[in-house]
């Protein structure tokens, strides 16, 4: 089944091979969300586990995240289709001291995707640089991403600076990422929680609908 070799391919770290067959998978009429669950996620998330186990080490992690950029780059244009209304800015990030960013641009891509307006700051970001930017743009949400537990607690020092600015309650915060959990957000005062980045554009969407 092609999900299992762009999966196999992806644990090599094979930066050709992948997106060669996600072509492929797109152009058997496969639906690229589920190009995205069953063949790159599913990858990746073996990766992590080989990891954990110490069956594969971080150049082979670093390898596996260039070849999933290269999957997901030929799925951007599927993911984000252009020309749906406006529904409002937001202001994402990989929050200060965490590189992880393959999934924040996911969630981004496919807020993109929904018609969202979407100022990505990218990742290790400082708290008080996602305050400034909500400020400044206007934004409706702000969209933290955390891939450590030793980043985590930086979420909720977004959601204090955003206090501190007079912005609580106005501008939303949404938090995400494997070692985020709805509990988590409820303690940290952060408006909503997402599972994944189809769960985080259907919250934004309720939201944006009031
Ligand atoms: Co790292 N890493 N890593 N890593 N890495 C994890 C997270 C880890 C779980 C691996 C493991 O041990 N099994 C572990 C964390 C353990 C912990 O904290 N409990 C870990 C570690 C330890 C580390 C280092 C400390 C390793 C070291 O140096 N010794 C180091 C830290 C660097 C740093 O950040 N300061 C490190 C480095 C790296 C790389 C740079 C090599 C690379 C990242 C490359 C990149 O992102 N550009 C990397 C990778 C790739 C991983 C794993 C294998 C895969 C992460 C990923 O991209 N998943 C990861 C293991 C794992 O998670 N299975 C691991 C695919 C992606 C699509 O999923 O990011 O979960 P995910 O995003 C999902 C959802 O979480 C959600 O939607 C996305 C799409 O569905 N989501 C949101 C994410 N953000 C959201 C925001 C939202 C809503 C939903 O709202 C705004």
């Amino acid at each position: 089944m092609i999900y299992d070799d762009i999966a196999r391919r992806l644990q090599e770290g094979d930066e050709d091979q992948v997106p060669r067959l996600v072509s492929q998978a797109l152009a058997h009429g496969l639906a690229p969300e589920e190009v995205l669950e069953k063949g790159l996620i599913a990858g990746m998330n073996a990766v992590g586990v080989k990891f954990r186990e110490r069956e594969v080490f971080l150049p082979d992690v670093l390898l596996a995240a260039k070849a999933m950029h290269a999957g997901i780059s030929v799925l951007k244009p599927k993911l984000a289709q252009e020309g749906l209304p406006a529904r409002g800015k937001v202001v994402i990030g990989t929050v200060q001291g965490d590189l992880h960013d393959i999934g924040k641009n996911l969630v981004a891509i496919m807020l993109k995707g929904a018609g969202f307006e979407v100022v990505d700051l990218g990742k290790d970001v400082p708290p008080e640089r996602f305050a400034e930017a909500a400020e400044k743009e206007g934004a409706a949400f702000v969209g933290l991403s955390a891939l450590l537990t030793t980043t985590m607690p930086v979420m909720a020092k977004v959601v204090e600076a955003l206090r501190s600015r007079g912005l609580g309650g106005k501008v939303k915060v949404m938090v995400g990422g494997a070692p985020v959990t709805q509990d988590y957000a409820r303690e940290i005062g952060a408006d909503l929680y997402a599972f994944d980045a189809a769960s985080a554009v259907e919250r934004a969407q309720a939201l944006a609908r009031g």
